[in-house]
């Protein structure tokens, strides 16, 4: 593995060094992006983030052959809700509300089924699993000290929903002072058009708050 590459990107190419560069794949759970889950409780199209779950698998096998660091993330809560703010239990008329037995466990809840990673993405021996309770992935987690640890610099962002928590996370990422490079086929949204937008926002105005790749741009600079 050269120890940089040229990664292609938009609004312009950037250098990244294998070294201090982390693969962070944001909420791929069943309970996003299977039927009976927190995001159909919503009143979503699941099937729409299934687009994401390959590229994203290629990109998470290469980052493991190359021996570079990769991070899952899980959006969820504590068993008794002491993590969950009313606001965000009591939203919106769901099917089901978070904590609620649902077909595959509580809705959003840790440890249960539901909460789980997809079985395709699903984090190897010692990869590091952030468990987050908010949309962003640095809120109220480990997840600034694990990378502060590590001496990592740039972040290639994987994951749903695009404009949600992939957003959020890049956001609280990029105000930490992380280059993040979002990675548009291996993030799906449950709007395609929010997708599509979402990745706009970000690489609007000279990157304002990031990048965006490719898997493919980031197999070829591994390869
Ligand atoms: C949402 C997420 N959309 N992981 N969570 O509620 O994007």
């Amino acid at each position: 593995l050269p120890t940089k590459n040229l990664l292609a990107a938009e609004p312009a190419p950037l250098d990244v060094t294998w070294a201090n560069t982390a693969l962070v794949i944001i909420d791929m759970q069943r309970d996003f992006l299977e039927p009976g889950g927190f995001g159909e409780t919503l009143g979503n199209d699941v099937s729409q983030l299934t687009r994401a779950v390959r590229p994203c698998g290629d990109v998470l096998k290469a980052f493991r052959a190359a021996g570079l660091l990769v991070i899952h993330t899980r959006e969820g809560h504590l068993p008794d809700l002491s993590d969950a703010p009313p606001a965000k239990i009591e939203r919106g008329a769901p099917s089901l509300r978070i904590g609620d037995p649902g077909p595959m466990g509580r809705i959003l809840i840790r440890g249960e089924a539901g909460h789980d990673i997809v079985e395709a993405l699903y984090p190897a021996n010692g990869e590091i699993v952030i468990d987050k309770p908010g949309k962003g992935a640095f809120y109220a987690t480990e997840l600034g000290d694990v990378l502060k640890q590590r001496g990592i610099e740039t972040l290639l962002v994987c994951g749903v929903t695009t404009e949600v928590c992939v957003h959020t996370t890049v956001r609280e990422a990029n105000d930490r002072g992380y280059r993040c490079v979002v990675l548009a086929d291996c993030c799906a949204s449950y709007f395609p058009e929010f997708h599509e937008m979402g990745l706009c926002m970000i690489k609007a105005q000279g990157g304002i708050f990031g990048w965006v790749s490719s898997s493919s741009e980031v197999l070829a600079a591994l390869n």
